[in-house]
C-alpha cells in the first residue's frame, strides 16, 4: 500500500527503470541511457538542455532550451511516443501576439510547461530590458499566443502550478539581477488572469545548507500530493572552481505554498556523472519538468546537465517524500507565512 497520494491525472507510461542495486544516498537514480539528448540535436542548434515535457493526448510534447551556433537560446517544440527519444521540430516556436501578429523574444531559455485546466503555458526566461520572465500559452501545440510577461526585470527560473489556489494561479519566481546572479530566493505571487500579478509571499532562502548555500531557484511544476507540493528545484553553491547546480527537493504547504513544511538538508541529485561534470558549463543539473503517474507513485525526474545535455532521474513518490521528511531541516524563513 503507497503512503502518500499523488493528487494527478494517470501516466502509465511514465519512462521507468528500476532502482539499481546498492543505490546509496538518494531516493533518486539516474536513467543507464543518460544522457537522452546528445549534441549537435538539429540544424543550427548546438546543445539542447534545461527542458520540460509533458504527456498530450496519446504521446509527450516537449518544449526545449536549444543553443543556436549563433550562441542565442531559443525554445524548440519537440514530440516522442516514449518521452525518452525525441524529434525537434526544425524552426523555433513561432510565437505571436494577442493579435496573432509575429512576436518572437530576442532570446529565451530555461522554459517550463505547466498545463493549468484546458490550457497550456510556457514560461522561461528572456530579455524585457535585462532577463524576465515571458509567459506565452496553447491549447494545441500549434498556436502560441504571448502573453502579459509577468513580473518586472531581474526574474528568472518562473514555475507556475499546475492547479489554482485560494481561486488564483501561482507562479513562483527568483528574483535576481542582470548577470550570473550570485544570490537568491524563491518567491510566490498570484493571479485572477495570468496577467495581474500580486499578493508576492517569500517560499523559501537560499543557504540551509552547503549545496545551496550561494542561491536556489523553481525547478519542476511542484506535483501535489497528500503531504503537500513537492517541488523539485535546483540550489548552487560557490567552490573555488564556480558554481555547483544540485537538484534540492521541498514540500510546500497545500493551501499556503508560501510555507515550506519539509525541506530536505541534503540535495537529491548532484553532479556526478560525466556529461553532468562535463559539458559548456561544467558541474550543473538543472532540474524543469517531471512526468508522474499516481497509480504506482513513479515519477521521471527531467534535468539539465551541463548546459549540454538532458538527463532523466527516477524515483518513488513514497521514498522521495519519506527521506525529504527524515532529513527536513527548515528555518523560519522557510516556514512562514512570507509576507514582510
Ligand atoms: C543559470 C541559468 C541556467 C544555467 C545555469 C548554469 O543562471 O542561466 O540556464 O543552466 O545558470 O549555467
Amino acid at each position: 500500500m503507497p503512503k502518500y497520494t499523488m493528487y494527478a491525472p494517470k501516466l502509465s507510461n511514465v519512462p521507468w527503470q528500476e532502482k539499481p542495486e546498492g543505490h546509496i544516498n538518494s531516493p533518486l537514480w539516474r536513467y543507464t541511457e543518460n544522457p537522452i539528448i546528445d549534441r549537435n540535436p538539429l540544424p543550427g542548434v548546438t546543445r539542447i538542455f534545461n527542458s520540460a515535457v509533458m504527456p498530450y493526448e496519446d504521446k509527450f510534447v516537449g518544449v526545449f532550451r536549444g543553443e543556436q551556433t549563433n550562441g542565442v537560446p531559443y525554445i524548440y517544440l519537440g514530440w516522442s511516443q516514449d518521452a525518452v527519444h525525441w524529434d525537434f521540430e526544425p524552426e523555433k516556436i513561432p510565437f505571436v501576439d494577442e493579435e496573432g501578429k509575429p512576436f518572437m523574444p530576442i532570446y529565451a531559455y530555461d522554459p517550463r510547461l505547466v498545463k493549468v485546466e484546458d490550457t497550456y503555458y510556457i514560461i522561461w526566461c528572456q530579455d524585457f530590458y535585462g532577463a524576465a520572465i515571458g509567459v506565452a500559452k496553447t491549447q494545441d501545440f500549434k498556436h502560441f499566443v504571448r502573453i502579459e510577461n509577468p513580473f518586472l526585470p531581474f526574474n528568472r527560473n518562473a514555475v507556475l502550478f499546475p492547479r489554482k489556489v485560494h481561486g488564483n494561479f501561482m507562479m513562483m519566481s527568483r528574483p535576481s539581477d542582470s548577470g550570473h546572479t550570485p544570490f537568491g530566493d524563491i518567491f510566490i505571487s498570484e493571479s485572477p488572469d495570468m496577467v495581474f500579478w500580486g499578493k508576492h509571499r517569500h517560499v523559501m532562502s537560499r543557504g540551509n545548507s552547503w549545496w545551496e548555500g550561494l542561491k536556489i531557484g523553481g525547478g519542476a511544476a511542484p506535483i501535489e500530493t497528500s503531504e503537500g507540493w513537492l517541488l523539485f528545484y535546483h540550489g548552487v553553491t560557490q567552490t573555488c572552481n564556480g558554481y555547483v547546480y544540485s537538484i534540492g527537493g521541498a514540500i510546500l504547504d497545500i493551501d499556503e505554498p508560501s510555507k515550506v513544511k519539509y525541506r530536505c538538508n541534503n540535495y537529491l541529485l548532484t553532479p556526478e556523472e560525466w556529461f553532468e561534470e562535463r559539458g559548456f558549463v561544467p558541474n550543473v543539473t538543472f532540474p524543469c519538468a517531471t512526468l508522474h503517474d499516481p497509480e504506482t507513485g513513479r515519477i521521471a525526474v527531467y534535468y539539465g546537465a551541463a548546459d549540454s545535455y538532458v538527463g532523466l532521474a527516477f524515483g518513488y513518490l513514497d521514498e522521495i517524500i519519506d527521506y525529504i521528511k527524515d532529513n527536513s531541516k527548515t528555518t523560519n524563513d522557510d516556514t512562514e507565512l512570507g509576507r514582510r
